[in-house]
């Protein structure tokens, strides 16, 4: 018995793997092809009424399902009683970090992905407004990052969820020039051996050109998704 991870090769899906290994919770993984829009079919909707990925079910816990990500990240890290901050102000600051991510960093970069990446209607305004919002959010991490080692102070699951999508600036098109706290931040946690693990799930592309194919992959698989 352990926990069933429903996710695919993206920021929201990598959080929660990432979480998983870093927490040493025992889990297997259905991997979500979201191209062939699995995520939209009936027994999908019945884990995740929103139709997206990530989801799990807690099989320990009388198959109790749970989505968005950043409630499965606050789920998990009860469940194993680490990465979510000692005491109430400490637990509020990884809340307020993770809050930041879900409510701002993941929806903005989302949307840059949407129209500097996906969209085939290529739209200026729509492109510089959600490239600079990004710009502006990764410039808050940056401040923050320049007092603090960790988000919340210590590592927590508010630095798996915006270390998930920081790391994809470049995916949108979206340089860290100049964020020097952000880089380090960004390495550091790249180096650890559970978020390498994590972000390899539920596929590793190794070579340079199973990447690129992998990118034109994401590229129509995401025209499929938007329609
Ligand atoms: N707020 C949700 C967002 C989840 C989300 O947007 N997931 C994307 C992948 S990163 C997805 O499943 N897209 C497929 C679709 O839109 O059909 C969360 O954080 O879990």
């Amino acid at each position: 018995m352990s926990i069933e991870l429903f996710t695919a090769a993206t920021p929201n899906g990598i959080k929660a793997a990432i979480a998983l290994e870093e927490l040493e919770l025992p889990y297997t993984v259905q991997a979500i092809v979201l191209g062939s829009r699995a995520q939209k079919e009936d027994w999908f909707l019945a884990i995740n009424p929103n139709g997206r990925i990530p989801a799990i079910i807690d099989h320990d816990n009388d198959d109790f399902a749970v989505f968005e990500s950043g409630a499965i990240l606050i789920y998990l890290a009860r469940k194993a009683g680490r990465l979510l901050g000692e005491g109430a102000d400490n637990e509020s600051l990884v809340m307020q970090w993770l809050m930041f991510q879900m409510g701002g960093l993941g929806p903005m970069m989302g949307q840059a992905n949407v129209f500097f990446r996906y969209a085939e209607e290529k739209i200026p305004y729509a492109i510089d407004r959600y490239q600079r919002e990004t710009r502006r959010l990764l410039e808050v991490l940056d401040r923050r990052l320049g007092e603090v080692e960790y988000l919340a102070g210590d590592y927590s699951i508010a630095d798996i969820a915006n270390w998930s999508w920081a790391r994809s600036h470049e995916w949108s098109g979206v340089s860290i020039y100049g964020l020097g706290h952000l880089d380090r931040w960004l390495q550091a946690i790249a180096a650890r051996p559970a978020v390498q693990r994590g972000q390899a799930v539920p596929d590793s592309s190794a070579t340079p050109e199973e990447k690129s194919k992998r990118a034109e992959q994401v590229i129509a698989g995401a025209r499929n998704m938007l329609v």
